[in-house]
């Protein structure tokens, strides 16, 4: 029998025959990595441990420690699924099944939803089929013969006829399972220890809203118990400061099916979170050269026809209104009203930069399955200014951005964030200007002024605007996704599309560049965020209610009233409880809305004119006088001071 080479990582090579598996090599190394091993790297590719080797190879045996590992254990773990999805309901058809950074899903199709009971019973025979310590065993198809099997599968053909080439692995698992799969997997179920289902909902075939929903359910999986437990914990929290979860504890927003998914409907308490966000930006804005403006919220069609929306942007507007003679839509993007604005008049080049700035609504038709909360919806209000430059400016106005966003981040107590250099994808024509000359500049322009600051990001192909590549700045929710917030954007596009101009130095008619940027993003989305940084407990500029005056009984309600009346009059958001309750139950109360400060006066401090303070956090901070109280508590709304 012919005998193989194997190099190992070390750079030893040793002789096996032909056949061998990854499995066998590392048995012969150690019974103890053969017991730990997950999975197999062969000349670089990842490998079934099971797997007969061919060919002379370079091998990796891969353990619970390299980070590949954890992948190929969790779509083992969606196999496991699968299969057990497959047992209690035969009727079920596989979509796809892969890992993901936090666990794995799969989606099926089946007429009858899955239930949260379902899920636990899956759940349960995923633990019975896992001690039958199955096999995953791997074998290869002909594209003919695939086709012919599937022919009643329609998901299955589908992703057959789109491969390329004859062949194809599978993986079975059981007698029930069976599906296409690139592998590999971990060679049995008995290495499955600790993994967990969490949720179903609802996933379109490819993503794609044209195609048919299927069910997807989701579940995690970890090496050891402990982790997964950790995990769990950790994503209970998480759940805790879920801004949704807060928003409705605490009174900040709500959705009516009557309105519809993706508009929000901000309550008093929330409104008052945003007017105080709202008025600090643009008081930010005025001072760094800002003009503010008021534009409506809606166009004709012509108008996004000659700016390139239409033609790159539709799919994620709102379709258009007949009206008599004109069709209109809600404006996705605000750009083109501030574009005429800046083209109302001459301009000089003495003039720029113009900055031309807007809490502006803008309205976008985002999927259904993508809405969430206030972090993704349909109606927002956007922190949006178009800055109207010469070339030369554009370095020094991209740095006053990024100063007024970091100052907005100190501000707001934002300290975990990245940025995202995102660059177009240059096969999808469709949803990119073509004109290669002009991102190439943008992109350089970014990169250099990146580089000025001395800042690190990451790229991202495809995640451009239709104009122009952008600075991202991504910020990352309780679950650890990723959004962005902060946007600079450097745009050659939209000047030609509505021929702009100013007069040089020399007399003739130059082209401006523009630069899109929001500091806040969307009063909606920054808001999401700065929810579940605090766990609604916002920093006392921010928070809706800052004080909250106490009478221990009715006797003091007199001077209770007094108290709250000065705090009024400075401009501190006060509410006052003369409510019979008993004064713990108040303080309890209080402390559940997250109310900064709790000021309880009773007989004693009534006569002292003074008033006894309670912290949401620290708790008793002792007896003061009422005046000393009130300066001390503006003192630390007008530094924004994130102490209390
Ligand atoms: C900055 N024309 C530019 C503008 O001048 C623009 O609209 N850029 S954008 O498309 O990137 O959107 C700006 C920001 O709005 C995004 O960075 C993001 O933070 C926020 N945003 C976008 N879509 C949504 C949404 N559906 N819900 C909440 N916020 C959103
Ligand atoms: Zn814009």
């Amino acid at each position: 029998m012919d005998s193989l080479t194997i190099t190992l990582p070390d750079g030893s090579q040793q002789s096996f025959p032909q056949g061998t598996r990854p499995l066998d090599v590392a048995q012969s190394i150690s019974p103890r990595l053969a017991a730990d091993a997950i999975v197999a790297r062969v000349n670089g590719e990842l490998f079934d441990l099971t797997r007969p080797l061919q060919t002379d190879s370079t091998l990796e045996i891969l353990t619970p420690k390299s980070p590949d590992a954890l992948h190929v254990y969790r779509h083992s773990t969606a196999h496991l699924l699968a299969a057990a999805v497959l047992e209690l309901f035969p009727e079920t058809q596989l979509g796809i099944g892969p890992p993901t950074d936090s666990g794995f899903y799969y989606d099926f199709q089946r007429d009858t939803k899955f239930t949260p009971e379902d899920l636990e019973k899956i759940e349960a025979k995923m633990r019975e089929i896992q001690a039958r310590n199955l096999p995953f065993d791997r074998k290869l198809t002909h594209k003919e013969e695939g086709l012919e099997k599937y022919r009643n599968d329609w998901m299955k053909r589908e992703l057959i006829e789109e491969r390329a080439g004859d062949v194809f692995s599978e993986y079975t698992l059981g007698p029930n399972f069976i599906d296409f799969c690139r592998g590999p997997h971990v060679p049995s179920t008995e290495k499955l220890k600790a993994f967990k289902l969490l949720s179903i909902a609802g996933a379109y075939w490819k993503g794609n809203e044209k195609n048919p929903q299927l069910q997807r359910i989701y579940g995690t999986a970890f090496f050891t118990k402990k982790e997964l437990d950790e995990y769990l914990n950790r994503l209970e929290e998480a759940k805790k400061r879920d801004h949704r979860r807060i928003g409705k504890e605490l009174e900040l927003f709500t959705v009516n099916e009557l309105v519809g998914a993706g508009l929000p409907l901000w309550l008093p308490q929330g409104a008052t979170v945003r007017r105080v966000l709202e008025d600090y930006i643009l008081d930010k804005e005025r001072r760094t050269g800002y003009q503010h403006v008021y534009t409506p919220p809606l166009a004709k069609v012509d108008l996004y026809k000659v700016s390139g929306h239409w033609e790159h942007y539709h799919e994620d507007m709102f379709p258009p209104m007949d009206l008599e003679n004109e069709q209109m839509v809600l404006r996705p993007m605000n750009c083109p009203h501030h574009i005429l604005i800046y083209k109302s008049k001459m301009r000089s080049y003495r003039d720029l930069p113009v900055r031309i700035a807007e809490l502006a609504d803008m309205y976008r038709y985002e999927r259904s399955g993508v809405l969430s909360g206030l972090s993704r919806v349909r109606a927002m209000t956007l922190n949006d200014a178009h800055i109207f430059c010469t070339p030369d400016q554009i370095k020094s106005e991209f740095t006053k951005v990024m100063q007024l966003v970091e100052q907005a981040y100190r501000d707001l107590g934002i300290t975990q964030y990245s940025y995202r250099l995102s660059l177009r994808d240059k096969a999808n024509k469709e949803k990119y200007v073509d004109n290669d000359e002009m991102w190439a500049l943008g992109e350089r322009v970014l990169r250099e002024a990146m580089d000025s600051l001395n800042l690190p990001y990451v790229e991202a192909p495809g995640e451009a605007a239709f104009y122009g590549p952008k600075l991202d700045i991504q910020l990352a929710d309780v679950m650890g996704h990723e959004e962005t917030y902060s946007t600079i954007q450097i745009d050659f596009h939209l000047p030609n599309q509505f021929d702009l101009s100013y007069i040089g130095p020399d007399g003739q008619e130059h082209r401006p560049v523009i630069i899109h940027r929001a500091i806040i993003s969307t009063m909606e989305r920054m808001i999401s965020y700065l929810i579940e940084l605090y766990g609604g407990a916002f920093p006392v500029w921010l928070a809706p209610i800052q004080a909250i005056v106490l009478p221990i009984s009715d006797r003091q309600n007199e001077y209770a009233t007094q108290v709250y009346e000065k705090l009024i009059s400075a401009g501190i958001r006060t509410e006052l409880d003369t409510r019979k309750d008993k004064v713990n139950s108040k303080i309890r109360e209080a402390q559940l809305h997250k109310i900064p400060f709790m000021l309880v006066v009773g007989d004693r401090e009534a006569q002292g004119g003074q008033v006894s303070v309670r912290n949401r956090k620290s708790g008793d901070q002792g007896v003061v006088g009422v005046d000393d109280f009130v300066s001390r508590l503006s003192q630390l709304i007008a530094s924004k001071s994130l102490e209390e």
